[in-house]
């Protein structure tokens, strides 16, 4: 079983609100029906909330300091929609995905993350695709944001993933931002060894911390399982690492 995080950077541009980078989606989309049409095998997407819901909840912390029932109700909603809407473009392409309103799912037990992965499990062994996202969740009588990075790692570590692919906007982890003409490209890094080597810092509406936030929950979930950051805006990138063809990215190992 696969999962794909597709990020909110390369979903949407972070930069513009409620943009989607509809070019770059159709392509992602495209490289995920010709592998699962070929191979069968079952694979989870989980959708990131670039300038959808990292938006409102910049903007809510921005006017009142903290996550309201409103802001809470707008982000999820939104987020509900654009997972919705790409789902759709998934079954117009010939594939049968299904939103799980992650928020209903997901929960938090003492400061861990719990999901009802019954019910998520259930589906994939009738070929559904299920689609999830980053939400707001309920925790203790305020209201979170739950990153589909941690919703990721978690699915991967508790349901026996072969493979976690991050797609984003660039060829996986340099050590500072890539944009610098003396940033190092970093093929392979260690959660336990290598997170000290990295300074970055990301751009746009992002309120859960891009690609350094993206490594530090994986400290908790990472179990040898494979792990990848790659460029989605590389047309057929994600197919290849989908298959295991090499190709300009970064492993992440324990
Ligand atoms: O983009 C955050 O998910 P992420 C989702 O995976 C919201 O960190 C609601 C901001």
């Amino acid at each position: 079983m696969i999962i794909v995080k597709l990020g909110g950077s390369v979903l949407t541009d972070k930069t513009k609100p409620f943009t989607i980078r509809y070019a770059t989606l159709m392509n992602l989309i495209s490289d995920i029906r010709k592998y699962i049409n070929e191979t069968k095998n079952a694979m989870i997407i989980v959708l990131g909330g670039g300038s959808f819901g990292h938006f409102i909840v910049s903007k809510c912390i921005e006017d009142k300091g903290f996550i309201d029932e409103y802001c809470a109700s707008l982000t999820s909603n939104v987020m509900n929609e654009l997972a919705l809407h790409i789902s759709r473009l998934f079954n117009i392409s010939g594939l049968s995905t299904m939103v799980f309103t992650t928020h209903s799912i997901f929960t938090y037990d003492n400061y861990e993350l719990k999901g009802d992965t019954k019910i998520i499990n259930h589906y994939l062994k009738q070929q559904i695709v299920p689609i999830l996202y980053g939400d707001v969740i309920l925790y203790k009588g305020r209201f979170k944001v739950l990153s589909g990075d941690e919703i990721s790692w978690y699915l991967a570590s508790i349901l026996n993933a072969d493979k976690l692919i991050f797609v984003t906007d660039v060829d996986g982890v340099y050590d500072r931002h890539p944009r610098y003409p003396n940033a190092r490209h970093l093929p392979l890094i260690s959660l336990s060894k290598d997170l000290n080597k990295i300074r970055i810092e990301t751009r746009g509406y992002d309120v859960t911390g891009g690609i350094i936030g993206k490594l530090k929950i994986g400290l908790r979930y990472h179990r040898g399982f494979e792990v990848l950051i790659i460029n989605g805006l590389i047309k057929g990138n994600l197919y290849k690492a989908l298959i295991g063809e090499k190709i300009k990215a970064t492993k992440v190992i324990p």
